[in-house]
């Protein structure tokens, strides 16, 4: 069956019958009252045969259900515009000999997870040299330097941190998302950077965890968003694309000309003619 992109339903029991899962909590002890306002509440929402089939007392006043119910909604895919950084993907060796020939210096990294978030298992899989899923972590490429803050950071610390070291990307992690702290510690951490004066114009600011994207990292200012499943690899490889594109206008291989990645950066990030691209980088070169 292939389906038609102007109108795609979920599928249940059958293709486009619209029917779908859904699990919830409501604050109701467990009992009959409590399912039914399930199945009305579901009903309020628009869908139809709902099916509560599953409830659960959690702890004496709340109730977890799990529910069928169908859909009348579909959704026209043609036009929908995926949200993800785009680079290229070079294997190992081709990426440290890429960001030797055009960095021409070790990279500066500063990550952590920061706030009250105590998660360190996310931002160590992507920096610590064991990785995650058989793919080595950033500390294991020469081309690296990792400075590793692991969890609960304060954004005052990072902020100085990367200052301190010259830092040329900063990782931040943020895997609590209660009462939406992650977004909001995200944006009080991005004013702090913009306040500082002694970091790079070309900083990266690379944000991830388990309720990230790259859509709502870009929709808070920040240049990048990596979620579940995120290997240290494709991090490496859009860290050094992405600073060679700020520093010579594109990346090695990209046309560099797509949306997300001229958003909110400007010419004033490009290496001064006549300067050396290490003493651009390193704050040494003519004019600093
Ligand atoms: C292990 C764990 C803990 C451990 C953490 C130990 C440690 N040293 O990290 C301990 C027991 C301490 C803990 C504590 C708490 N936890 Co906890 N914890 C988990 C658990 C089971 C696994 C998280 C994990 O390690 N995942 C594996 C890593 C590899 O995945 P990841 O973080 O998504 O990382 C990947 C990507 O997201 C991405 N990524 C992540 N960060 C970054 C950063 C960058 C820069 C990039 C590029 C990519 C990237 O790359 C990684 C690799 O692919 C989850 C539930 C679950 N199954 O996910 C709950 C969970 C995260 N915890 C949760 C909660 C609520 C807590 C507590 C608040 C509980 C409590 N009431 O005390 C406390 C928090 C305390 C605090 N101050 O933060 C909730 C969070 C709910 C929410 N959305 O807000 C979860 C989802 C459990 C749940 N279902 O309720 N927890």
């Amino acid at each position: 069956m292939k389906p038609d992109v102007n109108r795609i339903r979920p599928y249940g029991d059958h293709y486009d019958d619209g029917k779908m899962q859904l699990s919830f909590t409501l604050p109701l002890p467990s009992g009959e009252l409590a399912r039914e306002a399930a199945r009305l509440y579901l009903e309020k929402m628009g869908f139809s045969k709902v099916q509560v089939t599953w409830m659960e007392p959690m702890g004496e006043a709340f109730s977890f259900f799990v529910a069928y119910g169908i859909s009348e909604h579909s959704i026209n895919v043609s036009h929908i515009r995926t949200h993800k950084p785009e680079f290229p993907l070079l294997p190992f060796e081709d990426l440290l000999h890429l960001a030797r020939d055009k960095i021409k210096k070790k990279i500066v990294i500063v990550g952590g997870t920061t706030g009250s978030d105590a998660h360190t298992v996310g931002i160590d899989a992507i920096l610590s040299i064991k990785g995650v899923a058989g793919d080595k972590g950033l500390e294991y490429y020469p081309i690296f330097r990792v400075v590793n803050l692991r969890a609960q950071v304060s954004n005052e610390v990072l902020c100085a941190k990367a200052a301190e070291l010259k830092a040329d990307a900063i990782l931040v992690s943020q895997v609590v998302t209660q009462q939406d702290q992650h977004l909001n510690n995200l944006k009080s951490l991005l004013k702090l950077l913009r306040g500082e004066k002694g970091l790079y114009p070309h900083l990266l600011k690379i944000a991830g965890g388990p309720r990230m994207d790259h859509r709502i990292a870009k929709s808070l200012g920040w240049d990048a968003g990596f979620g579940p499943g995120t290997k240290p690899s494709e991090v490496a490889n859009y860290i050094v694309h992405e600073l060679i594109r700020r520093m010579h206008g594109k990346s090695e291989g990209t046309s560099g000309t797509s949306k997300d990645r001229l958003e909110g950066q400007g010419a004033g990030h490009t290496r001064p003619k006549g300067r050396s691209l290490f003493g651009w980088l390193s704050g040494r070169g003519k004019g600093s």
